[in-house]
């Protein structure tokens, strides 16, 4: 009698297999590769950074925390710099210079200018992203002014040249050297074009999956992933999977560059 019985296979755990990639044009992220951090005056809060100078060509940091209930800032926060942050889950009280509060939900926003610090507190368990750079002052051109505002309150534009919609967070006018965006895609839509251009992104999905062509490369994204992209990234999105997909996605805008 012929025995075509096979041996159970082993469980094997890999603990090198990732999607996470670094690349001199751009990086990847998954939730699987975050490594939790602390950052100065927050407690009960972990910090996940994302995007710093340290090895990337970048202009900002961009960092998910995750705080607990009660998770609080214990003394103003964002000195020296223009400070974005952005609910993902939860509810975060964030309070600006002495008399200004901005409780916000998940989608809920807030931009603060250079020289406006902040307070964060947690009702309850919440995650959200800080975006933080230095400001490019330009002679005769004013400073922004703070926003707030949550997504589904403001204008998603059809754009054909990426396939979707894309909502500014922030005014494009001169005073803003940068954008927060939010993009959002039908499945199976894709950009009409491969960009190239002279500006850097953050991009953390927010939801949905799909294939990102980086350079010569092309990687599969889906929700919690984070890519940075470097200037002059070839970059082109195609919408897969069956859930919408969406992503809030930094660029620094109106400035030369240098
Ligand atoms: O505005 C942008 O540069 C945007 N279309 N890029 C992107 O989504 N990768
Ligand atoms: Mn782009």
């Amino acid at each position: 009698m012929s025995s075509s019985t096979t041996s159970p296979s082993p469980v094997v755990h890999q603990v090198s297999a990732s999607r996470g990639r670094v690349r001199p044009a751009y990086t990847l992220m998954c939730p699987e590769n975050l490594v939790e951090n602390a950052l100065p005056h927050l407690t009960g809060v972990v910090a996940k950074p994302l995007a710093t100078p340290r090895a990337l060509p970048a202009r900002f940091g961009e960092y998910l925390l995750e705080f607990e209930d009660g998770g609080h800032s214990t003394r103003p926060l964002g000195a020296g710099f223009e400070n974005f942050l952005y609910v993902l889950e939860g509810h975060l009280v964030v309070t600006a210079g002495t008399d200004t509060s901005y409780p916000l939900e998940p989608g809920g926003y807030v931009f603060l200018p250079e020289g406006t610090e902040f307070g964060v507190r947690s009702a309850g368990e919440s995650r959200a992203l800080w975006v933080k750079r230095r400001y490019d002052r330009v002679d005769g051109v004013a400073a922004p002014e703070p926003v707030a505002g949550h997504v589904d309150e403001v204008t998603h534009h059809p754009d054909d040249t990426i396939g979707g919609t894309y909502a500014p967070l922030l005014p494009d006018d001169e005073r803003y050297d940068m954008a927060m965006n939010f993009m959002r895609f039908d499945v199976g839509a894709r950009f009409r074009m491969v960009e190239v251009h002279h500006q850097e992104h953050g991009l953390y999905m927010l939801a949905g999956e799909g294939v990102y062509y980086l350079g010569d490369d092309h990687v599969e994204v889906s929700a919690g992933d984070f890519v940075y992209m470097a200037p002059y990234c070839p970059q082109s999105f195609y919408a897969t999977g069956s859930a919408r997909p969406s992503y809030l996605l930094y660029k620094d805008i109106n400035r030369d560059g240098f």
